[in-house]
């Protein structure tokens, strides 16, 4: 399946590598850009004049969550070489850099660069296109998007763009021109299926995760379902440095990955079993007492009333003699405890006496005179975990009963506890419902707000970690979920479906038609003409390009100037250009200029008319750095010009500990998931606290009130299709690869070298042979909604009824299939209950889905 076309225009020889090397031994360590002459010898002959060299320092930022510092060595205008950085204060964090980051000069020079704007002449998806100027381009799409927002409304608009992290500057942008144009903006974290929902349910917040240098505070670290080795490759170390230190890791995986590798103890559950061996761990904590009481009293809801009769929890202003006091806010309500009497609990103060009561039953007279029983939630689910015998847990996750037992104990006795919840692992229907049992592995054990403690998850570069409205948002946003643009309404969302239906569709960042075309809907939607307008920027002509009508050619990350932050390492760092933007390419902000002034004359002023590209990135920086409040006081851009800079936190050395302050100083929950202000997120645990009972109709509905173990398929695969029961017996699951980021890399020759120029489809020995299958075969998966090809790797160490093929090929490596053509959009009711965009919204389960297997005609 090697792509014959690819070659790299690109050529550095040794001898030139070998003096780039030299040189940057000498420049280890320092930062910014800065000015070398070196002479180049030619064999046999005198030196050539001198050639100017330059190092420029900047930041690699696909949504791969490590946001490494890259130093460009320019020579002549153009990158010879990219090398690692060291110059992260705290050393830890260096040096960072990847293969992939340092080749993706293959990518910069490579053959798939788009050199100028683009129409389409053929069909969609055939990549049949004509150049054009600058000018033709944004008047033809400035033209298009008013005519729809004419007729359609401009909310049929819809701009998609990637994870906040990578970029403030560019994106925000165009996500500031969405919001002046009034289009629909889709956020990201969701649509990536990153969202892991458990934690607005449960800690009102986005997602929250320890920084790496904590976890070698970590005594006890337990990982499920979350590849660190391979996609978190850079910190991986942070996690063999709590080893040395003495922690123990223990990592629960359906397959034996490269992190299972590197652990005390590998785990092997049944996919999607996670719910049911942590529910078993929490019987386990609770019967045997081994939960840290005061904790549990202090800042969860253990402690709160449930009305047996309607069982939702009990109001103070229900109860006979109790009121709600007068200065609660409206997204707050008032519960009530027991310690002898009935105690109205105050939401916003962390303050209950600890002789209040936590299992039992009691008898409550109501305001109308009426008596009602109720049990504390901690009772409630005391009596829910005694289902989860070790024989119960043994049947669902396959691993035996004893060992389920002697891991709990080993987690609630060994502190702190970290755990570490993966993307892949909660991309799943339930992925919510698993998330809700392992955070009760922490908190019922005080593991929370503490150094080296708590449960976090890792996934993108999401986090918008300061405050950027000033930038982004000049009108308020408006959003709709990606599930709902392949799924269309349903009579259960809180967002608001534009009239019309979205009719024009404009990418950044991004490969929707690879990575998010689930069950080719996108594409169909696209062949079929119910998007009347589709506009991409990229460098690359990727599959999306294909499928638009018009491509704007933008700067990669080392032809603009932006501002980046990760979750993964608490530093903010810029972009810096070391190159002139190629061909004719531009920055996202001037096409936004460019477009906003054709739709409106008064929507310029908000993009710094009259400023070259850098310049007006500058000022968006200074403004963001400016108006960002507390995280980035202080920071100015002349600080990072020089290198990264920490950001700030309520935490002693401005660490990354998740509810710190909650836990340290009883703050309320939930602490501020940015952009969103504290009263949308607030709501989703009105008692101030860490909620385990939701009581929200749909909750109760489906019976997940406390968190609940349901196998994989039945509500989803079985309910759309009952017979896919029978017909189709493995899960399919998207892992990450180490070769690419998503689709980044897919074109870069010297990663897939690497992979022998073939995608894989893993799999069980034993499977294989009941399938007739060998290594190296050619096979397929496949369900009814469609196939994708690859080449047996047969090891021993996968779950049994598991495919797995990583994610990321473009297309044109599979021979036009897609991987994402197997996958369906769930939408699960209870990410329905409420409406933030990107902290409380429908998630993608890309896993969620069965297929079966079989050898395949070569093609
Ligand atoms: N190299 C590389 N690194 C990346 C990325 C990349 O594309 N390439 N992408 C970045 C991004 S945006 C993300 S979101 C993260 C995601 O990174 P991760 O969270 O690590 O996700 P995956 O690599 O998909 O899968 C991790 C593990 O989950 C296991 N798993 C699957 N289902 C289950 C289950 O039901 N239970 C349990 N216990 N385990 C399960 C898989 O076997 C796999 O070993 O990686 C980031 N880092
Ligand atoms: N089946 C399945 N599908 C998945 C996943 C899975 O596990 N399984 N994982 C999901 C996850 S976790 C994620 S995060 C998504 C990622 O999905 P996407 O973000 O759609 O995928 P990427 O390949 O990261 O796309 C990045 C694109 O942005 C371009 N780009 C890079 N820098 C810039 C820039 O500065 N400006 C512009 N305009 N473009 C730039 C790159 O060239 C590349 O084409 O995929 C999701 N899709
Ligand atoms: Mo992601």
């Amino acid at each position: 399946m090697k792509d014959k076309n690819e070659k790299r225009e690109f050529k550095l020889s040794r001898r030139q590598f070998l003096k780039a090397s030299a040189a940057t031994a000498v420049m280890a360590g320092t930062a910014g850009t800065s000015k070398y002459f070196i002479s180049q010898a030619v064999a046999g002959g005198s030196p050539t004049p001198l050639k100017e060299v330059k190092y420029v320092r900047s930041t690699c930022s696909p949504n791969c969550t490590s946001s490494c510092g890259i130093r460009a060595m320019v020579v002549d205008g153009q990158i010879k070489a990219l090398f690692p950085t060291n110059d992260y204060p705290e050393p830890e964090y260096g040096p960072r850099g990847c293969l992939r980051g340092l080749s993706y000069i293959n990518v910069i020079y490579g053959p798939d660069r788009i050199k100028k704007p683009l129409i389409r002449t053929g069909e969609r998806g055939k990549g049949e296109f004509r150049e054009v100027s600058w000018e033709e381009a944004l008047d033809y799409t400035a033209s298009r998007l008013q005519e729809i927002a004419t007729k359609y409304g401009p909310e049929s608009v819809c701009f998609s763009f990637q994870v906040g992290g990578t970029g403030h500057v560019q994106k925000g942008a165009w996500i500031a021109l969405s919001t002046l144009a009034g289009w629909n903006l889709n956020h990201p974290y969701d649509k990536n299926g990153d969202l892991p929902m458990f934690w607005p349910q449960t800690f009102g917040v986005q997602s929250e995760e320890l920084e790496p240098l904590e976890w070698a505070n970590s005594r006890y670290i337990a990982v499920f379902g979350s590849n660190i080795m391979v996609t978190r490759l850079i910190d991986s170390d942070f996690l063999i440095k709590a080893r040395n230190n003495g922690a123990k890791l223990v990592v629960f995986d359906p397959n034996y990955c490269p992190t299972a590798a590197k652990a005390d103890e590998w785990v092997q559950l049944k996919a999607s079993s996670d719910a049911a061996l942590a529910l078993g761990m929490a019987r386990v904590i609770i019967e045997e007492k081994l939960y840290d009481e005061e904790f549990v009293k202090t800042f969860t809801d253990m402690p709160l009333l449930v009305r047996l009769d309607t069982r939702k929890r009990l109001k103070a202003e229900e109860v006979k003699g109790l009121d709600k006091p007068a200065d609660i806010p409206p997204y707050r309500d008032v519960f009530v405890a027991y310690n002898g009497q009935f105690l109205a609990v105050h939401p916003e103060k962390l303050e209950l006496p600890l002789n209040v009561i936590l299992e039992g039953e009691m008898e409550v007279e109501l305001k109308d005179g009426q008596r009602v029983k109720v049990k504390p939630v901690f009772q409630l689910l005391k009596e829910h975990l005694t289902g989860y015998t070790p024989v119960y847990v043994e049947q669902e996750t396959g691993v035996a009963g004893d060992t389920v037992v002697r891991l709990a104990r080993e987690m609630a006795t060994t502190k702190p506890l970290h755990v570490i919840y993966g993307a892949s692992n909660y991309q799943w229907y339930h992925g919510d419902l698993k998330g809700r049992a392992l955070a009760l592995l922490p908190v019922l054990t005080g593991n929370i707000g503490k150094p080296g403690a708590g449960i976090s998850t890792y996934a993108g570069q999401y986090k918008i970690r300061f405050n950027v409205k000033e930038w982004w948002f000049p009108k308020p946003p408006r959003w709709l979920p990606w599930l709902y643009i392949l799924n269309g309404p349903t009579k259960s969302m809180k967002a608001k479906w534009p009239a019309n239906g979205v009719k024009a569709f404009i990418f950044g960042w991004g490969n929707p038609f690879d990575q998010h075309n689930m069950a080719d809907r996108l594409r169909q939607m696209a062949i079929k003409g119910d998007l009347e307008f589709i506009v991409g920027m990229d460098h690359q002509m990727t599959t999306s390009c294909l499928y638009s009508d018009v491509v704007f050619p933008v700067a990669s990350w080392y032809e603009k100037t932006e501002l980046t932050t990760t979750p993964l390492h608490p530093y903010m760092q810029l972009q810096q250009p070391a190159i002139k933007p190629l061909y004719e390419s531009k920055s996202e902000l001037w096409i936004a200029r460019e477009i906003a002034k054709r739709l409106n004359p008064d929507f310029e002023k908000y993009f710094f008319p009259g400023l070259d590209e850098n310049t007006a990135a500058e000022k968006a920086i200074e403004l963001l750095l400016a108006t960002g409040g507390p995280p980035v006081a202080g920071i100015t851009l002349e600080q990072l010009k020089k290198g990264p800079v920490r950001l700030k936190s309520e935490v002693p050395g401005n660490r990354q500990i998740p509810f710190y302050e909650q836990v340290q100083f009883k703050k309320p929950f939930p602490p501020v998931s940015r952009p969103a202000a504290i009263e949308a997120t607030a709501q989703f645990v009105k008692s101030g606290r860490i909620e385990f009972y939701k009581e929200e109709d749909t909750f109760m509905q489906l019976g997940e009130t406390l968190p609940v173990h349901k196998p994989p398929f039945v509500e989803s695969e079985y309910a759309l299709n009952p017979g896919a029961k029978g017909k189709y017996q493995f899960a399919f699951i998207t892992r990450n690869s180490l070769y690419r980021i998503h689709s980044n890399h897919s074109n870069n020759i010297w990663m897939n070298e690497l992979q022998d120029n073939k995608p894989k489809v893993f799999l069980n020995p034993e499977d294989a042979a009941e399938k007739g299958i060998k290594e190296g075969d050619l096979v397929e998966a496949y369900n009814d909604r469609g196939k994708v090809r690859g080449y047996a790797v047969l090891d021993p160490g996968q779950g049994r009824k598991i495919i797995i093929f990583e994610q990321g090929w473009w297309s044109r490596y599979l021979k036009g299939d897609s991987y994402n053509s197997l996958t369906y959009p769930f939408i699960k009711p209870t990410h329905e209950v409420y409406f933030v965009a990107g902290i409380w919204a429908p998630n993608t389960a890309w896993n969620e889905a069965l297929c079966d297997v079989r050898k395949a005609g070569e093609v």
